[in-house]
């Protein structure tokens, strides 16, 4: 008995020395003591130093006190670390230090994966090709999914210089559909301040084979939206995105255009629909979640919405509302602009846009979005794209 204590004793104090020594076990090594770990295999070799985003890398040895075996990297060059799919580096941004891609994909990454989005004509989704996805699902979080772009392609990310602002759609390969509120300049807006990113699975990392980012070219605001009156009503905004040569977004299982539904085509109450973002995830929480989410919501009859939930004044026929199932799932904060899609036909059309509600995932609040229906005139009218507003995928009545 004495002897098996002893064992588990020492197996015990073997266990803590292994443990506490590294914290992160991702990032330690035993072979090396005065070599920097980060430089061990030739291959991950090279000099750069510069992020994707044109940010200085910090050297690695300033993290030594959370990394310990960063401690003999007094250097600050790009690394492939880890399971990242291009090497990458630490950059300061304020008080923290975050990772960040370099520009310098892996050698061993084929053509195929990393060749960047082309301007080819072939390559860019059409009218009679838009709302087509990769269902790609993942782990489970509090108040809906963990969602990745191939699930969401036409989900935009709205920045305003570092600054996350908004979420968006992507409606045709040069236009984004979000809320007029994300503007809060309105015309006065200095455009030349966003960028928008579409392919984007992370708002605090870059992904450059799965991103595009884009400049705005312009903004159009919703003529009746007013600013004054803080009522939400035509919370709707069009962004004509460009990136830096000139093209629109290329089609890949990252970017792809939801379908615009017909003229005031309507859903039957109790419709499952789907809602996504990068907004807040927790109802008092400070923190914008980093990842993409989804969750599914069901549509609410217009008529308990304004008399049970809201009144006629608060939610007008420029709007319409939904909610999770036990009111648990809900768009929050930051995820405003961003799209309600409904499946059908295996086709997903854009119906709303997150716009506004009390608190988030209230019982009895339900979110409240702009109906997209009722705008395929004034999108048409701005985007010059009739065949994207005729809803022509949307299945037939026989
Ligand atoms: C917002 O502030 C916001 N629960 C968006 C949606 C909802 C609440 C707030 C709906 O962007």
């Amino acid at each position: 008995m004495k002897c098996i204590l002893r064992i588990l004793l020492l197996a015990c104090a073997l266990y803590f020395i292994e443990t506490t020594k590294s914290p992160r076990r991702e990032y330690t090594s035993t072979k090396v003591k005065d070599n920097c770990i980060l430089d061990g295999s030739e291959e991950s070799k090279n000099e750069v130093s510069v992020t994707v985003r044109g940010r200085t890398c910090v050297s690695w040895n300033i993290l030594s006190r959370k990394y310990p075996s960063f401690r003999n990297c007094n250097h600050n060059y790009c690394r492939s670390l880890g399971n990242k799919i291009q090497p990458w580096c630490f950059v300061r941004k304020g008080n923290y230090y975050v990772r960040e891609y370099c520009d310098i994909p892996l050698k061993e990454m084929k053509p195929t994966t990393t060749s960047p989005p082309t301007s080819d004509p072939t390559k860019q989704d059409t009218e009679s090709t838009c709302g087509e996805r990769r269902l790609n699902r993942i782990t489970k979080i509090i108040g809906g999914s963990r969602s990745t772009v191939e699930s969401q392609p036409w989900m935009a990310a709205i920045f305003k210089g570092e600054g996350f602002v908004c979420g968006g759609t992507l409606i045709a390969p040069c236009w984004i559909l979000t809320a007029a509120h994300c503007f809060p300049d309105g015309k006065r807006t200095r455009i030349m301040k966003y960028s928008v990113y579409l392919g984007k699975n992370a708002i605090n990392e870059t992904d450059t084979v799965k991103e595009q980012q884009f400049n705005i070219s312009k903004l159009v605001v919703h003529e009746d939206y007013n600013y004054k009156a803080e009522d939400f009503n035509n919370d709707i905004a069009l962004l004509k995105i460009a990136d830096s040569s000139g093209q629109c977004a290329v089609r890949t299982d990252y970017v792809r255009t939801a379908c615009l539904p017909p003229f005031q085509q309507m859903l039957p109450t109790g419709f499952y629909c789907e809602i996504a973002g990068y907004g807040r995830h927790q109802k008092g929480g400070f923190k914008y979640s980093r990842y993409l989410k989804q969750a599914q919501v069901r549509l609410i009859s217009q008529n308990a919405c304004q008399k049970k939930y809201y009144s006629k004044d608060e939610v007008n026929e420029n709007m319409f509302c939904a909610a999770g199932r036990e009111w648990e799932e809900d768009a929050c904060q930051g995820d405003s602009g961003g799209p309600l899609v409904c499946e059908l036909n295996n086709t997903m059309f854009l119906f709303g846009i997150i716009s506004w509600g009390k608190e988030c995932a209230k019982k009895f609040n339900p979110g409240v979005y702009t109906k997209v229906t009722n705008y395929n005139n004034w999108i048409s009218q701005h985007t010059g794209l009739p065949k994207y507003t005729a809803g022509s995928r949307y299945p037939q009545k026989d």
